[in-house]
């Protein structure tokens, strides 16, 4: 009989609930007693031991032994008086279960150790692990401390996920999120954590790492992604954006670390798809910014497209020596300011905004065309698209209903898909552009050469024409520019070889022009001949 672990309360409590696991240790004799269900569910040699610490021990989970050690010996050593920790445990049947430990040590009058007692409670699976991909729970989070530790959390999520769920159905979508979810975890450190953040967020604890490793590993997973995979029948690219934040540096504490990790996902997602942002305190208030953006475009779609507008800029013939077309660019009219595509077609492709207003564009550009058609202004027109329009082949169709209404000859519209974020359902994309062409629509690739995959994309998309972007342009004017002359030569004479016409962009001066009009160039656009204009201006620049 030990008169301080056995006790008529210990028998009661230690009976009180079957998944509840208790035991009380005596320091003074070293002698440990572990309750009835203990002894069963863990299978203990007996209820009372001299060594529990092996006993337990060579029960935890490899991999969780050191928490358990590091907790229990951070009381048996006096440097705190609770015990509070998870990990997992073999149980009687063999298999791994969840324990998440309450224990307290009392001292006496002295601060000598006088008795420990510890509820242990078993943790559901369920709520442990993410049913779908079996990374950790984000919940599980909350019972990371962060005071006394340094690290980093990355925070990664899958770009435009709802379009591959508007494309792919719910199911392959889940399947991409378990093959990014085994990807990732196969990336982990030793000692780095991955959580399931949310559907198609992952979020990674890296201890003892700063801000630039979480960068590079982001960089890793992002040319990782950006592959084509091959999942089921499909071949899909993904492309991911993501938020960092150090601890203790940033913030100490999970919710506000998780918040400046969002802050910089979202300012990534808006700004620079495709990188990472790591969190600094002017965030917060651009994102302020942002958000009130976001509102404004809302009310402005509800209010009929109030406040859209195009604007237009020539595109100049070599051959004809005239204006042939004018590319039709999109302008936000906001509090009196003019704001530019870059800094709102985001946030619409963000929200899927951009299907509506891609139609009213659409809609917008032909009413002006049969207008100046009938007036004799101009008979080409070009207007912008996003890969976003393409997950169906809705607005393919919706354009050929609209041109018929209109009476117009498909032949004069040129279609632009603008740069490609990675996902894409390449098939409804192929579907459209080949519906389109048949009905004799034209359709120019935008930014051609600036994103890697624009070769692979006309390999199996034929188009009409390219249109080198201004920035390609632009490199001709540094002084030793052999590398970007033979460039878009090449593809100047590729597309030709193809019998498809190039549009140069950029072209700001006399110099410029007549550089790219000896490479063989077709058409061109840009400042010398004017900027984007609105309607008006445009009819006295051209009539
Ligand atoms: O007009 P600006 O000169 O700032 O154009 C910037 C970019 O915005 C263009 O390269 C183009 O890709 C995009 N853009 C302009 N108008 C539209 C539009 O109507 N729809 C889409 N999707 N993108 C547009
Ligand atoms: O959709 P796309 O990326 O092709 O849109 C053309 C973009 O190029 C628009 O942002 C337009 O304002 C811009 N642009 C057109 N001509 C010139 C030019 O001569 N110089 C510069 N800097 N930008 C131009
Ligand atoms: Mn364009």
């Amino acid at each position: 009989m030990n008169k301080l672990i056995d006790t008529p309360l210990f028998d009661c409590i230690a009976q009180s609930a079957d998944d509840i696991y208790a035991y009380v240790y005596d320091p003074a004799t070293r002698l440990t007693r572990y309750s009835k269900p203990c002894v069963d569910y863990f299978d203990l040699p007996s209820e009372y031991t001299n060594n529990s610490r092996e006993v337990w021990l060579s029960r935890i989970h490899p991999d969780d032994q050191h928490i358990y050690v590091d907790d229990i010996s951070a009381v048996m050593s006096g440097k705190t008086s609770k015990h509070h920790c998870q990990y997992r445990i073999r149980n009687r049947y063999g298999s791994y279960v969840w324990l998440e430990c309450d224990g307290k040590m009392i001292s006496d009058d002295e601060g000598k150790h006088y008795l420990f007692a510890d509820l242990m409670k078993r943790i559901d699976n369920f709520a442990k692990y993410d049913p779908l991909t079996k990374l950790l729970a984000i919940s599980e989070l909350e019972y990371t401390s962060f005071s006394g530790r340094t690290g980093t959390m990355l925070l990664v999520a899958l770009d435009h996920f709802r379009n591959v769920v508007s494309s792919f159905g719910l199911n392959f979508s889940e399947r991409i999120i378990v093959h990014v979810a085994t990807l990732l975890q196969s990336m982990c450190g030793k000692d780095d954590r991955l959580y399931q953040f949310a559907a198609h967020e992952f979020l990674f604890d890296l201890p003892g790492h700063d801000a630039d490793y979480a960068s590079e590993l982001f960089t890793r997973i992002y040319d990782e992604l950006s592959q084509v995979h091959y999942i089921g029948e499909h071949a899909i690219a993904l492309s991911v954006s993501g938020g960092i934040a150090e601890y203790p540096k940033h913030a100490d504490s999970r919710d506000d670390l998780v918040s400046y990790l969002e802050l910089g996902l979202e300012y990534a997602k808006e700004h620079c798809r495709g990188s990472v942002v790591t969190y600094t305190r002017s965030l917060s208030s651009k994102q302020q910014e942002i958000t009130d953006l976001r509102i404004a475009l809302s009310e402005s779609i509800q209010k009929g497209f109030k406040g859209f507008e195009l604007y237009y800029q020539p595109i100049y013939s070599q051959r004809d020596t005239t204006y042939r077309s004018c590319e039709c660019l999109l302008r936000w009219n906001h509090n009196e300011k003019v704001v530019r595509p870059d800094l709102f077609i985001p946030l619409l492709e963000d929200s899927g905004e951009i299907i509506h207003v891609g139609n009213w564009v659409m809609e917008e550009a032909i009413r002006t065309f049969v207008d100046w058609r009938k007036r004799g202004i101009l008979t080409h027109m070009g207007f912008n698209t996003s890969p976003l329009q393409y997950r169906d082949t809705a607005f393919a169709e919706r354009l050929i209903e609209c041109g018929k209404r209109a009476g117009i000859t498909p032949s004069d519209i040129t279609v632009e898909l603008t740069e490609s974020y990675g996902v894409n359902n390449f098939q409804a994309l192929k579907d459209s552009v080949e519906m389109l062409r048949k009905e004799g629509y034209r359709v120019s690739m935008d930014d051609f050469g600036m994103e890697h995959s624009t070769m692979a994309l006309l390999r199996s998309i034929p188009v009409d024409s390219i249109k080198i972007d201004h920035t390609f342009v632009f490199g001709l004017r540094k002084p030793d520019s052999h590398v970007d002359h033979a460039m878009i030569q090449a593809l100047i004479n590729m597309a030709h070889q193809i019998g498809i016409l190039v549009v140069a962009e950029g072209i700001e001066d006399e110099q410029l022009r007549m550089t790219l009009a000896n490479m063989g160039a077709d058409l061109m656009q840009g400042y010398l001949y004017s900027k984007p204009v609105p309607k008006e201006e445009f009819e006295r620049l051209i009539g």
